[in-house]
């Protein structure tokens, strides 16, 4: 019996499940969670010992990989001065002001502990400002568990088979319209139908919660036509792809000005960081100068801010988004290659520090391409990779990520590992 079989049932008869967040309980791939106890670079150790190469990243804050040195350093001195004061800081300030450096487009911003309170808080502003209730997000889509976004939800629910989960009443989902990813038609057609009545498109513009699925060309500047033709704020939701697919976030890469955007993972350095930001004319109807409300005992804690600011400084290094982008498509091309020599339907997508794994015929453009793909072949995968020492997010439908830790000789091995897997998979 492994000590976190041992840790997995001790943990089961306190905590509900035995994980604090469902998608790390290995229901979508079965088996039992492994526990870890330490991370170091592009490596997570477990209570028994055994070393991975890590692609999940605490998923997705760790884009400097574990245990960075600059960052625990900065966490140690903040801590020092004391964990918390329930007052204004200056690190806030100072941290606010290397986002809005990066992302021009948050003029303003308000920080919370998650992307859960950071996509509510949009919402709820959205909806305040435009004196309208109905939202469209996106099959798939995940932002956090606000009940209003619980609706066709990816990720967790997902992975879980909730994507509308119980307990969200039926009188909120309706306001909730779902559209598809990567189909400007389908949101043109929701747009027709309420048009006046959206106060806001929320959409992840790389989708990161059905598996890593990149925009089609031209399909958040249609967004963004339709949101300003019907008067409806565009909220993208850059949790996951801030600070990981371009300094600036997606909306750099793209080119798309947002009304409002929100943050997290990154942005924390692997501490509990979430912010929403925009134009001050937006930002200021929050409290305490406007009349929309929002709070959190844990907002802007300083020792976060300063995990939060000791990691976007080292973004700025020269070549960095070069080197990361370089890692996660020599992955993805190393695995490409070495399924296509088994003679298996294998598919990729890779946007700057993240990437995604299909057992699909690709390219994998829409949601039923995800869930057209081949899941217990993915299983299987996982588990072969699990055993040769290489941890990939223990779900079909949740994007991966490689981090500034990660070596050539970390993707080659990994690719090696993978070669064995495919080979046992393609069978005699
Ligand atoms: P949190 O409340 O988990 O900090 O953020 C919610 C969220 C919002 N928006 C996007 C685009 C997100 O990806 C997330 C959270 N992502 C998941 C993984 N895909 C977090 C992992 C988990 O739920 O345990």
């Amino acid at each position: 019996m492994t000590a976190s079989h041992r840790a997995f049932m001790r943990a089961r008869s306190v905590i509900a499940g035995g994980v604090n967040s469902p998608v790390r309980a290995f229901k979508g791939v079965g088996g039992e969670p492994i526990f870890m106890q330490r991370g170091e670079g592009a490596y997570l150790f477990d209570v028994d010992g055994r070393r991975y190469i890590d692609y999940v990243g605490a998923w997705g804050p760790l884009v400097l990989g574990h245990a960075d040195p600059d960052v625990t350093r900065a966490v140690a001195d903040a801590a020092a001065r004391g964990l918390a004061f329930g007052t204004p800081t200056e690190a806030e300030t100072e941290l606010a002001l290397e986002v809005r450096a990066l992302m021009p487009g948050l003029e303003k911003l308000r920080f919370v502990s998650s992307g859960t309170e950071a996509t509510m808080t949009a919402l709820r502003l959205a909806r305040a400002v435009t004196g309208r209730d109905k939202v469209i997000k996106f099959e798939g889509g995940y932002h956090g568990h606000p009940d209003s976004l619980l609706v066709k939800a990816g990720s967790g629910a997902l992975t879980l088979g909730v994507p509308t989960s119980p307990g969200v009443p039926a009188a909120l989902a309706a306001h909730t319209l779902v559209a598809r990813f990567n189909d400007p038609d389908s949101v043109g057609a929701l747009f027709d139908r309420h048009g006046h009545e959206i106060a806001a498109v929320i959409v992840e513009p790389v989708a990161g919660n059905m598996n890593c699925v990149p925009p089609v060309a031209g399909f958040h500047e249609h967004l963004r036509a339709l949101c300003d033709q019907y008067g409806a704020l565009l909220i993208f939701d850059e949790v996951m792809t801030g600070f990981r697919v371009a300094p600036g976030g997606a909306q750099a890469l793209l080119g798309i000005r947002p009304d409002l955007t929100t943050l997290g993972k990154i942005i924390g350095g692997g501490l509990p960081v979430g912010a929403v930001g925009g134009p001050a004319a937006l930002m200021d109807q929050l409290l305490p100068d406007g009349p929309v409300f929002q709070a959190g005992t844990n907002s802007g804690n300083p020792v976060a801010m300063a995990a939060g600011l000791a990691t976007l400084k080292k973004l700025k290094a020269p070549g960095f988004y070069e080197t990361l982008s370089q890692r996660a498509t020599d992955l993805t091309t190393g695995l490409s290659q070495a399924a296509a020599r088994h003679g298996l339907a294998y598919a990729t997508n890779a946007v700057g520090g993240m990437f995604g794994l299909f057992f699909a015929e690709g390219p994998v453009r829409y949601y039923e391409d995800v869930m057209g793909a081949d899941v217990d072949r993915f299983r299987s995968f996982f588990h072969g990779l699990l055993g040769l020492g290489v941890y990939l997010a223990p779900s079909a439908y949740e994007a991966g990520f490689v981090s500034a830790a990660h070596t050539q000789a970390d993707i080659k091995a990994t690719v090696a590992a993978a070669e064995q897997v495919f080979s046992r998979l393609a069978g005699p």
